[in-house]
């Protein structure tokens, strides 16, 4: 519940919990020896470690994802993407890997070197364990999660959130985008959506921090992810804070929304 800036009973430092992540993530990172360029969702600039990148690895994270949520005690998590060499802005498809982790009632992680999504669970040496090789995603969504404010909804995604609910998908949102991916991947199951909103054409999520990374995902458990016109992972991002709208989870869902958004706004 620590806010930056206040004391704890000891009067010790107190930080906010995403500033805390922030600084454990960088530091471990910087330790680790084989990463270049590190960039974090809440630091203005990359920190640099090499000019040349040569045989290392750059990283970009969201430290605490949904950190709204803690004060609530809902589920948080960690997203991290990965590539190769210097450059954090390439599109996600050049990523070589990428990994999420859910502070809920257990810390799981799932991660992807391209190679399929795995899922671990954090025992009690802290140690990870595999849960599950392989995680798969059926054609078929039978859940829906919509971020965003359903009156600037677009005529077409309205449509579209008509007819995933006449087709019996049930609303199932946390308001954390790590659970609300993590279900989907768990459950092999379901399409999130964070869309484009009247005044908001990019939606809110960043692709370098969220979308990229869980597109990743997502892709390497047999779903799919669209800004709305076609594959997240191809985008090319414009600069750090770049967003975009996204439709995630069965390949079904995911083109049925770029079904209606072709139909009703092109
Ligand atoms: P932050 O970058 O402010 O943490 O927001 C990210 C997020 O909380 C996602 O985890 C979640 O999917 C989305 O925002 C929810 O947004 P909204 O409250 O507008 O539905």
């Amino acid at each position: 519940m620590g806010v930056a800036g206040t004391s704890n009973l000891y009067g010790e430092q107190q930080l906010a919990l995403d500033v805390l992540a922030d600084r454990i993530m960088t530091k471990r990172l910087l330790h680790s020896g084989v990463v270049g360029n590190v960039l974090s969702e809440e630091v203005e600039e990359v920190i640099c470690m090499s000019k040349d990148c040569n045989g290392l690895y750059s990283v970009a994270f969201d430290p605490l994802d949904g950190s709204s949520l803690v004060d609530v005690n809902l589920a948080v998590g960690t997203i991290v993407s990965i590539f190769e060499g210097c450059n954090l802005l390439q599109p996600g498809r050049k990523q070589v890997a990428a990994m999420y982790i859910l502070y809920g009632p257990r810390t799981t992680l799932v991660y992807s070197t391209g190679d399929g999504g795995h899922e671990f669970a954090m025992n009690q040496l802290m140690e990870y364990t595999l849960v599950k090789e392989n995680l798969r995603i059926k054609a078929q969504a039978n859940i829906y999660s919509p971020g965003g404010l359903r009156n600037l909804f677009t005529p077409a995604v309205d449509g579209y959130v008509r007819e995933l609910e006449e087709r019996g998908c049930k609303l199932r949102y946390s308001g954390g985008f790590v659970p609300d991916i993590n279900q989907v991947m768990i459950k092999g199951t379901g399409v999130f959506m964070y869309p484009h909103l009247k005044g908001h054409p990019n939606g809110k999520l960043r692709l370098s921090f969220e979308l990229n990374p869980m597109a990743f995902l997502v892709e390497q458990a047999g779903g799919a992810a669209s800004d709305g016109h076609g594959p997240i992972l191809d985008r090319v991002p414009l600069g750090k804070d770049d967003r975009a709208p996204v439709f995630i989870g069965c390949k079904e869902e995911v083109a049925l929304a770029e079904e209606y958004i072709a139909r009703m706004e092109e």
